[in-house]
Formats: structure tokens, C-alpha cells, sequence
């Protein structure tokens, strides 16, 4: 990685709750850009976040959707039934659109590899306004994306 490119995590007590919050003091005391990479039911749980007067132009939010906490399908055991998908991943179909506008954030969003390609540049360059893009990604192949992505840290 570029090494001018800080890299922050907010773990906490393994909570989800605060990461935009944090992020965007953060962003407040950089004159840096920064960029807050979060999962959707972070997101949305911390979304509070956005009501302040002070999120500056240089705070961007890269947004990955697969539609619930989905994680928890790498919990041993698990099985696609109502039960796990209402009460354990906490499947919903919000985008992140009508905060963004409410917000004043750019929106943009991709819901393929070919439109992340096409739109990431462009995500980069807007420094007129704080950016929300919003990638969506397939709920049921989330586990073994992740599981193999772990096995490639190692
Ligand atoms: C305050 C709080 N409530 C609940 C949890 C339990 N929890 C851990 S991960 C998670 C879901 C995260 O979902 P998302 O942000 O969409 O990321 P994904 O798992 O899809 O990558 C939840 C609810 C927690 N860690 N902290």
C-alpha cells in the first residue's frame, strides 16, 4: 500500500456502533482526505452521525451493501432459513440514497464490477461536497467471499 495512506480501524468493545462518528471526527481533524469503509447495518445503526454542521469536503464514505449484517453467515452451523435471515443477519433491502440527499452527500453507486471500475475515479476526484458511494454486493455468496479473503491474509 501507498504508504502516505493511513489506516485507522474502529474496534472498541467489538461493537458496530460509532464507527461513522468516529470517522467523521477524524475527517474534522485531518486536513487529509478521509475515507470510511463500513457495511451497511454499521452504517445505518450509526447514521445519527451525519446530523452535525462540521462534515467536511474531505470525508468520503464507500458504502458495501449486501443487505444485512452478514457476517454472521460465517457462524458455524448456519442454515438460509426465516429464523437466521429476520433475527441473526437482519435481512433488509435499504439503500443508503435518501440519507445522502438528506445529508447533502454526493450519491453514487454501483451494483457491478464494471460500474465500480467506472466510478471509483470519479468518487476520488469530487472534492466539492462529502461523498456516500454505495457498492452492492450479493447477500448469499458473502460468507465464502469473506472466508476465502481471510485465507488470503494468511
Ligand atoms: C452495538 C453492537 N450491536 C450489535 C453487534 C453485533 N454485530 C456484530 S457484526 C454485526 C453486523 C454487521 O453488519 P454490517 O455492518 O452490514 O457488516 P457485514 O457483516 O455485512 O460485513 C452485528 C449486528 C455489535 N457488534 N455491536
Amino acid at each position: 500500500m501507498d504508504p502516505s495512506i493511513e489506516v485507522f480501524c474502529n474496534r472498541g468493545t467489538s461493537g458496530i456502533d460509532g464507527s461513522t462518528t468516529t470517522a467523521i471526527g477524524a475527517a474534522v481533524a485531518s486536513m487529509k482526505e478521509n475515507i470510511l469503509i463500513t457495511g451497511d447495518i454499521s452504517f445505518f445503526y450509526d447514521s445519527n452521525a451525519l446530523w452535525n454542521a462540521y462534515i467536511p469536503k474531505n470525508f468520503k464514505i464507500i458504502l458495501i451493501n449486501n443487505q444485512g449484517g452478514g457476517i454472521f453467515r460465517i457462524l458455524p452451523g448456519h442454515q438460509e432459513t426465516e429464523v437466521f435471515n429476520t433475527f441473526f443477519e437482519t435481512t433488509h433491502n435499504f439503500t443508503a440514497e435518501q440519507l445522502a440527499s438528506m445529508y447533502h452527500f454526493k450519491y453514487y453507486q454501483a451494483t457491478d464490477l464494471e460500474a465500480l471500475e467506472m466510478v471509483l475515479p470519479e468518487v476520488l476526484q469530487e472534492n466539492s461536497q462529502p461523498v456516500l458511494f454505495e457498492i452492492h454486493t450479493p447477500t448469499t455468496v458473502n460468507d465464502s467471499v469473506l472466508l476465502e479473503y481471510f485465507k488470503n491474509l494468511t
